[in-house]
């Protein structure tokens, strides 16, 4: 009887809105420290009992390891060679005016299109892309600090890279941004129309700001980097000299003085990164409560990424900004009604996501989507694809990086479209690798299949092709 009522409750629902939502929930600078990611010091039961319901893409990647060349990707379903978008001052319509990006398609499909906090990352969110105008968060800096004497800070910025204060979760930004969020849910219960709601969470980006309770699971157990030097005969142009984090108070400041941190600079900073992850979890659990309360859980589709990855410590470094493996990889997880769970190593990219998203919610793939309807993949019909692409500029140089989900191979090239760096590592026991064996001849035969495989930054072609027709 029960399931009966619940079945006409459905179909009533189904009727009025006869397509799938979509909840968009982004993370600034997230990487796969998650328990659902086999990581067993953070604690991230909300987002671990999301993952238990969902599909976990193992080995997803971004497109370029920084936010706004990342989030422009995933937002319009083109890579950087084709949004243009390398930096962090180019917005995405200066270079693709027209560019139908993944909310404006839902728009153009009758969806109310919602975004609270960071889904682009410049303040003009992107007006066509939403049905109501956009919310970034409360007034303020963005490093959102609640201590009276660094609020207005700006770069270069003269604030320690943390801050634990002893509140509630709606005091920081994040929390704010979430409280909003739900206010959406509750108005969109009773609406006739589908939605796609976008809820971007700054943490845990720099500074790692995070109310103490989040710190305090985190007093005597912490992440410690594998290796604290850079892979064995890696070339320069592969290195960063993590700018970012030298920015704060501090924090050494020459790049190239091989300074490092002190040993309580270094727990600190990885204790609230650790934290941060911890209060988002926490924000994602309310979210997702509340769409179960509102009932609309039932014909949501919910993914979860984060924009890249980052150094905490690993490879005597910090921050992203590069072509390595723990740069490039991000969690990803999207539930979708009707898909069972499933933990999988098919490679996925973040410019999979939109394609993915409009068939899972059972409109047509866009022509211009530059990635690939992973759908068939979550539903174990597809065994998936061959490469995932991603490339980073140095200067005027530009390296093009490609992995199979064992091997990550990276070309660097000049503006002469010269050859002037290449990397091999060996990703099969994790993200770390030991040594650059591009130049040893015993894997000569694996670096020029690779070569193959890259194409110079143009190979994803082919792999898409190759998952159409698989
Ligand atoms: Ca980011």
């Amino acid at each position: 009887m029960k399931s009966l009522i619940i079945l006409i409750l459905l179909s009533a629902q189904l009727l009025s809105k006869d397509k799938l939502n979509v909840l968009f929930i982004a993370s600034d600078d997230l990487r796969p420290d998650l328990g659902c990611y086999g990581n067993t010091i953070v604690h991230s039961p909300n987002i671990d009992r999301l993952a238990s319901e969902s599909v976990v893409f193992n080995k997803a990647y971004c497109q370029q390891a920084v936010c706004a060349p990342s989030r422009a990707s995933i937002m319009s379903g083109c890579r950087p060679d084709t949004t243009k978008v390398y930096d962090l001052s180019t917005p995405l319509r200066s270079t693709l005016p027209n560019v139908l990006t993944l909310p404006q398609f839902y728009k153009q499909q009758g969806y109310e299109t919602i975004s609270v906090g960071k889904i682009y990352h410049h303040n003009n969110e992107d007006k066509n892309s939403w049905t109501q105008p956009s919310w970034k968060g409360p007034k303020g800096d963005w490093r959102n600090y609640l201590n009276p004497k660094y609020k207005h800070v700006y770069y270069p910025t003269p604030a320690p890279a943390w801050e634990s204060q002893d509140v509630d979760d709606s005091a920081y930004k994040d929390g704010q941004v979430v409280d909003r969020a739900i206010q959406h849910l509750d108005q969109l219960k009773s609406s006739d129309k589908n939605f796609f709601l976008a809820v971007g969470l700054v943490k845990p980006h720099l500074p790692f700001n995070a109310p103490k309770k989040y710190w305090d699971l985190y007093k005597e157990n912490f992440y410690n980097p594998a290796r604290r030097e850079w892979p064995q005969d890696t070339p320069k142009i592969a290195k960063m000299g993590w700018h970012e984090l030298r920015a704060y108070t501090d924090i050494p400041k020459d790049p190239y003085s091989g300074k490092r941190l002190s040993k309580a600079q270094d727990l600190k900073l990885r204790q609230g990164y650790y934290a941060c992850i911890s209060y988002i979890d926490a924000l994602i659990g309310k979210l997702i409560n509340k769409l179960q309360e509102t009932g609309l859980d039932k014909n949501t589709v919910i993914v979860l990424w984060g924009d890249h990855g980052f150094k905490l410590g690993d490879y005597g470094a910090w921050c992203k900004h590069s072509n390595f493996e723990i740069d490039t990889r991000v969690p990803l997880i999207i539930k979708a009604p009707g898909i069972k769970h499933l933990k999988t190593d098919s490679l996925a990219e973040l410019v999979d996501v939109y394609p993915t998203l409009a068939s899972l919610t059972g409109h047509k793939v866009p022509q211009h989507c530059e990635g690939s309807d992973l759908s068939k993949v979550m539903s174990g019909q597809h065994k998936g694809k061959k490469a995932a692409f991603s490339q980073y500029p140095r200067g005027k140089n530009m390296g093009y990086t490609v992995t199979d989900g064992k091997w990550r191979y990276t070309e660097w090239y000049n503006t002469s479209s010269t050859l002037v760096g290449r990397e091999l590592f060996d990703h099969s026991q994790g993200s770390i690798a030991e040594a650059n064996l591009a130049h040893k001849p015993e894997f000569r035969k694996i670096r020029d299949q690779l070569t193959k495989t890259l194409n110079k930054g143009q190979g994803w072609k082919e792999v898409k092709l190759a998952m159409i027709n698989n």
